[in-house]
């Protein structure tokens, strides 16, 4: 005679795990071992197989649900055939009425997790190993993909998942062949294909200008819920220099390298000359443009650009510095041209009129093209050491923080030195990891000895 029994979810691993598909419905024939429910951790995507046939009498869970071991699943109206034996020490065992599925096989470990959770509620289960869309037993009943992952979000496990993001695959486009639209990973392999052999990008979008970064979407928060916020709008100078930014950060390949320069000598003089030109700001900068253009004549890959085909260096044998100006609308970089030309006061002019033009928001395209290296400097504000992004097109950036005296070790004990602390940012595609030390340290030479700066 018929036996009304439960099936139960079996010791997985883990508390709270969210059902993401319920495979059958009140009045289904299940054969044994057939698939129930499959759940998603974080981890893996398991199926919990029916522990005997019969028919589906009444099923307990829905998509959303979050189980645990012992939640029952489905009361199935049993073939009168003997449940499957349960593993030892199951829970589900005490329970007169309780039929235990087989021993979960071990999940896969996926080494990232869903890019969309599966929505939440409550309860229990058993690893079947979906992991990767396996095939379903021919009794399953079909499904359809939006009924099993309501929304837009397609099916497909954190296995699959992981093997697209590797691939540069926006999962959102990849059309899946497997149960209930599932997709799997031999749907993922042919769009890879397929748009290799079509010659696009494997993912499409916005994402596309940024050499095909597949990039999460921004993360949608409403902050007034947390408190009271206030909008104000980006400037235009935001907006501009930040897309740039985003865009030289996304595509180059950054390295800092950092050195410290002493300037104790440096600084004297400079101080000298201040007294003597009382008119005029003599800035640490100008000393900083003037090692910068003798360092970019010793290293001449220094002073060049990428052409547009990144195939091709261009290198440059003009010395024009871009200097980044803090504005209160946002950074902008003019550029000092011809600078190898030009002595520290001539700089130091220059360096006035662009920061006050840019201050004033005067200054024009032309005023802003051309430079070669660029120069950030916040030694005015503080801080030690940073990481500058590269002004794309050109190869490398300077970073200088604030000088501070500190004890350093001549030989024979420890001296008061000011130290200049330097951050130089390069692209590793142009620049090499020695050549960028040598650099750096070349500069911090010419910095620590100005009479060099003549040479
Ligand atoms: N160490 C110690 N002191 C320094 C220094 C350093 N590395 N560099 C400058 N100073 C001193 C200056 O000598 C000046 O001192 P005095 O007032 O006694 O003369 C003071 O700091 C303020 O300097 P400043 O910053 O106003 O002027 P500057 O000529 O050194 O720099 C400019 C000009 C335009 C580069 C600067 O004003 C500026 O905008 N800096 C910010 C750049 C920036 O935002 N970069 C970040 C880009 S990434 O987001």
């Amino acid at each position: 005679m018929a036996d009304l029994k439960e099936a139960r979810v079996p010791d997985i691993g883990h508390a709270d795990v969210p059902v993401i598909e319920v495979l059958v419905k009140a009045g289904d024939r299940v054969e044994k071992e057939q698939s129930l429910i499959t759940l998603e951790s974080d981890k893996a995507t398991m199926e919990v197989p029916a522990p005997f046939a019969g028919t589906v009498k009444e099923v307990k869970l829905k998509v959303g649900d979050e189980v645990s071991e012992g939640a029952v699943i489905a009361l199935i109206e049993a073939d009168g055939e003997a449940a499957t034996p349960a593993p030892a020490a199951d829970k589900a065992e005490s329970a007169p009425e309780a039929a235990k599925p087989p021993a979960p096989a071990p999940a896969p470990a996926p080494a990232e997790t869903r890019d969309k959770p599966a929505p939440m509620a409550s309860q229990g289960v058993q690893p079947g190993n979906a992991a990767e869309g396996d095939a379903a037993p021919s009794a399953r009943p079909p499904l359809d993909a939006s009924i099993v992952m309501p929304g837009d979000a397609p099916y497909a496990s954190p296995a699959i998942r992981a093997f697209a993001r590797e691939l540069g695959v926006d999962i959102q486009q990849v059309k899946g062949s497997g149960r209930g639209g599932r997709i799997q990973r031999d749907d993922v392999s042919a769009y890879v294909k397929h748009a290799l052999a079509s010659g696009a990008r494997p993912t499409g979008g916005a994402s596309a200008s940024l050499g095909g970064l597949n990039l999460l979407p921004w993360p949608k928060v409403d902050f007034a819920k947390f408190g009271e916020i206030e909008e104000k709008p980006l400037s235009r100078i935001q907006k501009i220099s930040g897309a740039n930014l985003a865009r030289n950060w996304a595509m180059i390949p950054h390295v800092t390298q950092h050195e410290d320069a002493d300037i104790t000598e440096q600084e004297a003089f400079r101080k000298k000359l201040g007294e003597e030109n009382k008119d005029l700001k003599i800035s640490p900068l100008v000393f900083q443009i003037k090692a910068v253009v003798a360092a970019l004549k010793q290293f001449p890959q220094f002073n060049a650009s990428l052409d547009e085909s990144g195939e091709k260096l261009i290198l440059k044998k003009y010395f024009h510095i871009g200097i980044a100006v803090d504005t209160p609308d946002g950074l902008v970089v003019p550029v000092i041209r011809d600078c190898d030309k030009k002595g520290l006061l001539e700089l130091a002019s220059d360096l006035a009129v662009i920061s006050k033009k840019a201050r004033e928001k005067k200054l024009g395209p032309a005023e802003m093209s051309g430079g070669c290296f660029s120069i950030s400097s916040l030694g005015g504000i503080g801080g030690t050491y940073f990481t500058p992004i590269v002004n794309a097109p050109e190869v490398a950036i300077l970073g200088v923080s604030k000088s501070a005296m500190k004890p350093v070790w001549n030989g024979k004990e420890f001296a008061p030195r000011l130290m200049l602390p330097l951050s130089l940012s390069y692209d590793h595609r142009v620049i090499d990891g020695a050549l960028a030390a040598r650099f750096a340290s070349f500069l911090a030479t010419q910095l620590g000895d100005i009479r060099r700066l003549l040479l």
